[in-house]
């Protein structure tokens, strides 16, 4: 696991930085979630989706949606004292996944979120971090009208590991968004902890 930008070896008094990505489709939710709880002033970098896209984006679903983002998000999270999280948001559209590399470099964990209307547009996300061997977790975005799963199903339909976290939420909310990234962070320390166990992984030193 590639963990060069972030510092989990720190004493308990010591404050960890974390690097955690926020991926999925186009237009699942990535910006919005980082602007529901970035406490600075979101990096945004959104252009004006144009008739040029019709027939390459797929807005089905999220019509009303003007702007996509073509770059990266990146937003700031306190989760206490001693824990901030740096939230790196990717490009949801194809044309722009040659940049998820250098997003992902020294990320710890991700949230793959998913849309239950568009499923498969996560399938990328998932196979991208399975294959870097990154920790993710598959957050539903409840949109309003998408019909609700059960996280166990969505699992199945996902064909995910029974140790990955699926949790549904709303990426406009705040509080349901400090949830999911509670639950990447104790999944990442969970499979740091495991891998430990095994001794892939040396003790962190103090
Ligand atoms: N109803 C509802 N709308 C949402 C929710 N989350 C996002 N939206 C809307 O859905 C659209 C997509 O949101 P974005 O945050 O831009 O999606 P994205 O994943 O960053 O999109 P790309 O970067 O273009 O891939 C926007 O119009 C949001 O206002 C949600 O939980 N419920
Ligand atoms: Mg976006």
């Amino acid at each position: 696991m590639d963990s060069a930008h972030s510092d989990t070896t720190g004493g308990a008094d010591q404050l960890v930085t974390t690097k955690i990505l926020v991926a999925g489709g186009f237009g699942v939710g990535k910006t919005t979630l980082i602007g529901a709880i970035s406490e600075i002033k979101p990096l945004q970098t959104e252009e004006t989706l144009t008739d040029r896209g019709i027939g390459v984006d797929d807005v089905a679903g999220v019509e009303s949606k003007t702007t996509t983002t073509v770059a990266m998000d990146f937003g700031r999270i306190t989760i206490h004292d001693k824990l901030v999280l740096y939230l790196f948001g990717t490009p949801g559209q194809e044309r722009f996944w040659f940049m998820w590399d250098e997003l992902a470099f020294g990320a710890l964990g991700a949230i793959v979120m998913a849309d239950t209307r568009r499923l498969t547009n996560c399938f990328p996300s998932v196979d991208y971090f399975e294959h870097r061997g990154t920790p993710f977790i598959v957050g539903v975005n409840c949109f309003d009208g998408a019909e609700r799963h059960n996280p166990d199903d969505i699992r199945i339909a996902l064909d995910l590991d029974p140790g990955i976290p699926v949790v549904l939420f709303d990426a406009r909310d705040r509080e349901s968004v400090k949830q999911v990234l509670i639950t990447v962070v104790e999944h990442v320390l969970g499979r740091a902890s495991a891998e430990r166990g095994r001794g892939d992984v040396p003790a962190p030193t103090t």
